[in-house]
């Protein structure tokens, strides 16, 4: 076994490995060559080069979100580590356990004039679970140790980024066969979930209320979950929302929340109008229920979640701090079915708002609406889906998938700057086909993340290319102004050349039937990952979506 002589890097390395870390992303540089030594001579431990920082960090937050446990980022000092901020952002809000390890100069060598150095201390830490800030020197060792086992227990625990910051002197390539650091007590902590909770109040009030309204963000697929919500929604007095992203399916459930609630009149959103609120899981696309919400407040609003709650509709009345699963199986026990026809109206209105929805996708044009409806179809069973942000999020809601499909995106933040790099990590852990669907402006943004040697054969990519950011182009504001450019930012950009340098196969389709013959065999696996490029007519996209929410 070799290992760098550094005691720093040699703890780090054994702590990751008590913790049970299995994929480092490391990224070039010479002052962090103790952790690169450290973490590719260890068998225990995948490792993975990419260059570019802001994609390293993209690819682990995808591997940790399918993994659910800790992806370790390593480089040098300098801008390399700002370049992780997005993903750490990302990771931050969408509770994805990141450990970001940094490679620094001594304090001594700080702000002298020395190059490729910044401060680095704590550069995360709006949006960090923790900062472990080791200190250089050996009569501080016992201390970093409790700083690095701190900072990775916070990250499985608590699931969200942390920062391990660690000065390194010169020489750095200096490697030993034996560990130094061997009676340094590395034995760690159980780790354990406690929770204890009353729900009979809260029980009774449910019991009570005819009209109650559950709201599902993004999730985890969780066949339990699936299993609890369903036996809540036998009941008549409950409806359930979910998002494309929450991964919970039942056809008794509302899973097109804005084809619902589009174009509903102050009476009828009323009838919507819950007396409790019962919200978990993560972010919300549905900007519209938002709205509605903050001005139709339920009486409650309780949203359950081991760590946050946020105040998303301005009347939270309750945090259950536990898990949702754990909650259901003690809550159902006590709840009560209410007559009540809150849920007969919701689901009429589904039913009416899909037969309609069906009628105007059968004659409607090609167009980017039209492209969600045959990809979506298309999508082979199991597959793992990922999506990009912006218009593809917001569009994917309006359909329905099938429930083997899992479905992913990254919505902390809502960023176009590396969405690409997430999906090729995420691919990373199981054997399924991955799948990613992007808009142009996302997918040329994030055109770094090709750059790995990890792209799987199986792993495809649709890119639905509008010729700019289309969303602007939907949303009011932009188009009433003489900037509009600045807002879509027309190009004339394809994939090919990125195909040829990245070996993709390249598709293209630009109507209907080319679409549907290039679906065929499109997921059929090759030679090499493959990209089908679909462009769509931006001069009628928006058009064709404001006629669709009109005649729903
Ligand atoms: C890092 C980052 N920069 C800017 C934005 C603002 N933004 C949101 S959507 C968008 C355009 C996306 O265009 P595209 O990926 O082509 O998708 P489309 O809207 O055409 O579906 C931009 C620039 C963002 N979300 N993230």
């Amino acid at each position: 076994m070799i290992y760098s002589n550094k005691e720093l890097a040699q703890l780090i390395i054994e702590y990751c490995i008590a913790y049970q870390v299995e994929h480092a992303i490391i990224s070039p540089g010479s002052r962090n060559a103790p952790l690169t030594i450290g973490f590719t001579n260890h068998s225990s431990i995948k490792t993975y080069s990419i260059v570019d920082e802001r994609c390293a960090a993209f690819f682990a937050l995808g591997i940790a979100q399918q993994a659910k446990k800790p992806a370790v980022l390593v480089c040098t000092s300098g801008s390399a580590l700002l370049n992780y901020y997005p993903a750490v952002a990302e990771a931050f809000y969408s509770n994805i356990p990141l450990v970001v390890i940094s490679a620094d100069r001594p304090k001594h060598l700080i702000d002298i004039g020395d190059g490729q150095t910044i401060r680095q201390e704590s550069v995360f830490k709006n949006h960090s679970l923790y900062n472990a800030n080791l200190m250089d020197g050996d009569e501080y060792i016992n201390e970093n140790a409790t700083q690095i086992a701190t900072a990775i227990k916070i990250a499985l625990l608590n699931k969200g980024p942390v920062h391990i910051n660690v000065p390194f002197d010169e020489p750095l390539y200096v490697t030993t066969k034996k560990l130094s650091i061997e009676n340094i007590d590395l034995e760690i902590d159980t780790i354990e979930t406690e929770w204890a909770y009353d729900f009979k109040e809260y029980a009774s009030i449910w019991n009570n209320s005819k009209k109650k309204l559950v709201i599902v963000g993004a999730h985890f697929p969780s066949k339990e979950l699936q299993l609890q919500l369903s036996k809540l929604a036998m009941d008549e007095s409950v409806l359930i929302f979910t998002e494309t992203t929450s991964n919970i399916h039942h056809s008794t459930f509302i899973n097109s929340i804005d084809k619902l609630i589009f174009g509903l009149s102050d009476k009828e959103f009323e009838k919507v109008q819950p007396e409790i609120l019962l919200t978990l899981g993560g972010m919300i696309v549905s900007k519209k229920i938002k709205q509605l919400l903050r001005i139709y407040q339920p009486k409650h609003h309780w949203h359950i979640d081991a760590k946050n709650a946020p105040d998303t509709y301005h009347c939270l009345s309750h945090h259950f701090k536990i898990d949702d699963t754990v909650f259901f199986d003690e809550f159902l026990e006590l709840t009560k079915p209410a007559s009540s026809n809150y849920k007969e109206y919701g689901l009429e209105l589904k039913q009416r708002r899909n037969e309609k929805h069906d009628q105007f996708l059968l004659n409607v044009e090609f167009s980017d609406l039209k492209v969600f409806d045959l990809v979506l179809a298309s999508i082979p069973n199991n597959t793992h889906l990922q999506l990009g942000n912006s218009s593809i999020i917001r569009y994917s809601q309006l359909f329905d998938v099938t429930n083997s499909v899992n479905i992913f995106c990254n919505r902390g933040t809502s960023g176009i700057d590396g969405s690409t790099s997430t999906a090729i990590g995420a691919s990373q852990v199981g054997n399924n086909q991955t799948v990613f669907i992007s808009g142009d402006i996302s997918f040329f943004y994030d055109s770094n993340g090709l750059w790995n040697n990890y792209i799987k054969n199986n792993f495809r990519i649709i890119l639905i290319n509008n010729g700019g950011g289309g969303i602007f182009r939907f949303i009011p504001g932009p188009s009433s102004t003489n900037a509009i450019d600045y807002f879509e930012t027309p190009h004339q950009l394809t994939a090919t050349q990125l195909c040829e340098m990245h070996h993709f196969d390249y598709y293209s389709a630009k109507n209907e039937d080319e679409l549907n013959k290039k679906l065929c065999s499109f997921y059929t696996v090759g030679n090499a990952p493959k990209l089908l490029e679909i462009f769509t007519p931006n001069s009628i996209n928006d058009v064709i979506l404001n006629r669709y929410f009109l005649s729903i």
